[in-house]
């Protein structure tokens, strides 16, 4: 096995409380009332169904998104990698966007897991619309590999956050329904959507045949994923947790803090947005800095080229600053907001890219 990947950079612990951290909405830690909940819940085994706080999480789950059922996962990627293997069969193509995350950050698990292949198309702002996807679909001729899924990402998180129009979304799903292929959508930020819109998760995910969405993103859970769809759905979820080594047993702990993030969470993400306009405003008048597109939600994705520096670079200056972004390519920064900091952190964060490249 290679040895040359590269982690992560890591913040010493102690210099982590002056920091603006913008790399991602996953780096929040959990609010007080979480970890009050999560000391104080109701566990039991969840391998064998009794675990009451995941029950009531998956329950809640279900209810906001109109479906008969849920299955709490520690992870989004594994939301997603349990629906792609539930929705094809092996030797089969999954449609997706070329910078969806199904794609590049899910470890090549489609194919891995599932023994599919990607057949990836690039869509502006991040969304397909079915014209493109339907030049894609696999000929039904058995010397082909047929299209067993179509898989959409709302919010688009490395084209910027983007949302998909609504309109353009059912097409997608009535088109490959008629087709008859399954459409999964990857929500892990579909509550940013849904603020951005004005319209409840469950009008804007109900034509897909199963949805996986984060608590563990601008919601602000430590940790976890659902995957809601219909009740046989989530009944063959649960073989494909267990054997992804996802049955977490007394995971109430985890699943009391889901609960308020759930419940809780959504009411304040149109800050979050307010912040990531905040600073794209900004962003825009400095000198070498360009914006990738609009920004509807919490992400801001930038080109620096004309910095002269590249992301390596400019991520490490900012650093010294005490504040963090993500390099994404070696062109492009994203930085995103999240309940961890306030208008005050984004304007020590501006300040101090500002300062940077001036
Ligand atoms: N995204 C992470 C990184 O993996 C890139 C981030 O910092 O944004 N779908 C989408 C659209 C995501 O953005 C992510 C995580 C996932 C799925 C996977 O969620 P986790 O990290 O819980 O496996």
């Amino acid at each position: 096995m290679s040895t040359s990947v590269t982690k992560p950079e890591r913040i010493e612990q102690t210099r982590i409380a002056a920091v603006v951290d913008l790399r991602s909405d996953t780096v929040t830690k959990p609010t007080p009332a979480m970890r009050r909940a999560m000391a104080e819940a109701e566990v039991g085994d969840d391998v064998y169904g009794e675990d009451p706080t995941v029950n009531k999480l998956e329950q809640r789950a279900a209810e906001t998104f109109a479906r008969e059922a849920a299955i709490f996962v520690p992870t989004g990627s594994m939301g997603n990698s349990i629906a792609i293997k539930i929705h094809t069969k092996p030797g089969q193509e999954v449609i997706c966007e070329e910078r969806g995350h199904i794609f590049n950050y899910e470890m090549a698990m489609l194919s891995f897991f599932s023994g599919c292949m990607p057949r990836p198309i690039f869509g502006e702002n991040g969304a397909l619309n079915w014209s493109d996807i339907k030049k894609k679909i696999a000929p039904g001729i058995y010397y082909r590999a047929q299209t067993g899924l179509v898989s959409l990402e709302n919010t688009h998180n490395m084209a910027g956050g983007t949302v998909y129009p609504q309109a353009m979304a059912d097409e997608v799903c009535d088109g490959a329904h008629a087709a008859g292929i399954p459409v999964h959508l990857d929500g892990a930020r579909i509550f940013n959507a849904s603020v951005a819109l004005g319209k409840p998760v469950a009008e804007i995910t109900k034509k897909f045949d199963s949805v996986m969405f984060c608590l563990s993103k601008g919601l602000g859970a430590p940790v976890g994923s659902l995957l809601v769809g219909s009740k046989k759905f989530i009944e063959q979820a649960r073989i494909y947790r267990k054997a992804l080594g996802g049955g977490m047993r007394q995971a109430g702990v985890l699943a009391a803090a889901g609960l308020i993030a759930l419940e809780e969470g959504p009411k304040r993400l149109h800050e979050d947005h307010a912040n990531a306009k905040f600073l794209a405003d900004g962003l825009q008048k400095l000198r070498g800095i360009k914006l990738n597109g609009k920004v509807e939600t919490n992400i801001v994705v930038f080109d620096i080229s004309g910095t002269g520096m590249d992301s390596a670079t400019f991520t490490r200056k900012l650093m010294e600053k005490n504040v963090l972004a993500s390099g994404i390519s070696p062109t492009e920064i994203r930085i995103v907001t999240h309940t961890d900091v306030d208008r005050g952190g984004c304007e020590r964060a501006l300040a101090a890219i500002t300062e940077m490249i001036s």
